[in-house]
Order: C-alpha cells, then sequence, then structure tokens
C-alpha cells in the first residue's frame, strides 16, 4: 500500500534516482491542496451512509430483479451482504482520496473481486452501476460549493470520481 509520497520514493529507488523536479512540483502541489483533499475525504465519510443507502435504493429501481425471489439481494442476508460491499468500496474509495493513490483500493478491495463475484453468482455488472451511483452521489457532495471556502476542485473531483470507475471496471 502506497500513498503519493511513497509511491514516488519507491518508484525513484528503484531507478537509483534523486527525485525529479516534475515529482517534486507534484507532491508540492499535492500539499497546497491537502485541506481540499481531506475536505473532501470528510464530506464523503461524512454522508457515507446515505451514499450508499441511496445509491442501491436508485439501484433496486433500475433493476428490480436483485430484490425479487432468486435475485441477488434477495433475502435479508443478501441485501445486508450488499449494502456492506458498497460501503465497503466506498471506504477503500475514500482512503485512496486520502492516500492520493489507488493502490489501497486496488490491493486491499478490488484485487480479486472479480473472481469472488463470479464464485459467488452475483452480478458484477450491478455491483458496477451502484458504484456509479456512489460516484455521482459523492462528487456532488464533494463538490457542493455551499458552506465552505471556495476554490477550484476539478483536478480532485476528477481524481475523486477516477477511484469510483477503478472500483466499477474491477468488477463489470
Ligand atoms: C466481497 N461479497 C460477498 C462475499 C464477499 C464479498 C467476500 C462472500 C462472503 C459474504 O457473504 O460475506 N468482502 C466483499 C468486499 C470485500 C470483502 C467488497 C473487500 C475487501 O472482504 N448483491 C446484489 C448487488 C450487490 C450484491 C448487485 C451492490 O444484488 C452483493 C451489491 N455480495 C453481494 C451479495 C452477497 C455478497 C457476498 C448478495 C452474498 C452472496 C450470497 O451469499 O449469495
Amino acid at each position: 500500500m502506497l500513498d503519493a509520497f511513497a509511491k514516488v520514493v519507491s518508484q525513484a529507488d528503484s531507478k537509483g534516482e534523486f527525485l525529479s523536479m516534475e515529482q517534486l512540483d507534484a507532491l508540492t502541489k499535492m500539499v497546497e491542496g491537502g485541506n481540499k483533499r481531506m475536505d473532501t475525504v470528510n464530506r464523503i465519510t461524512s454522508s457515507a451512509n446515505s451514499i450508499v443507502t441511496d445509491a442501491a435504493r436508485a439501484l433496486f429501481e433500475e433493476q428490480p430483479q436483485l430484490i425479487q425471489p432468486g435475485g441477488n439481494a434477495y433475502t435479508n442476508r443478501r441485501m445486508a451482504a450488499c449494502l456492506r460491499d458498497m460501503e465497503i468500496i466506498l471506504r477503500y474509495v475514500t482512503y485512496a482520496m486520502m492516500a492520493g493513490d489507488s493502490s489501497v483500493l486496488d490491493d486491499r478491495c478490488l484485487n480479486g473481486l472479480r473472481e469472488t463475484y463470479q464464485a459467488l453468482g452475483v452480478p458484477g455488472g450491478s455491483v458496477s452501476a451502484g458504484v456509479q451511483k456512489m460516484k455521482d452521489a459523492a462528487v456532488k457532495i464533494a463538490n457542493d460549493p455551499n458552506g465552505i471556502t471556495q476554490g477550484d476542485c476539478s483536478q480532485l473531483m476528477s481524481e475523486l470520481a477516477g477511484y469510483f470507475d477503478r472500483a466499477a471496471s474491477a468488477v463489470a
């Protein structure tokens, strides 16, 4: 598991090189944008419950077969597993956002997840659709201009969206 700093250090070390100016500039920008990054993580973390439940509700509205007998979210046990999975994925996205690097999400959540779902008979495409819904909600919440110092968050938001896309395509 790496963060943006450790990643650059490890890449440079594997080549036996000093950090480049480009790498230093990129990390300086990351430090300068640190408050915005933490606000983003904080906002998503505080709204995690509603992000998960709203996305699940919308998913079941679009794909009602999931909650009908024989569906993959039918019975309380499967419904609970489904909501839990969405929460786990969202949690790892917030970790990646905090670290500024996807490796924690990749290594501890997404690696092998497609195969797990295949083995369980859980439709990956549906999980993927649920993740996309969480993405839309999370970006909306993180990018809300109300109640926060104004600034340009476009780069952070596309980074955030990228982690969700990564999760969605890992299981699709
Ligand atoms: C991944 N999910 C499930 C299981 C595992 C995961 C390992 C099997 C064990 C269990 O049931 O608890 N666990 C999960 C994860 C990590 C982890 C992401 C990462 C670290 O450790 N059902 C639906 C939707 C979807 C869904 C499409 C969006 O209809 C999910 C939610 N996951 C779902 C369901 C099960 C499951 C298990 C229904 C139970 C499947 C079953 O037992 O029939």
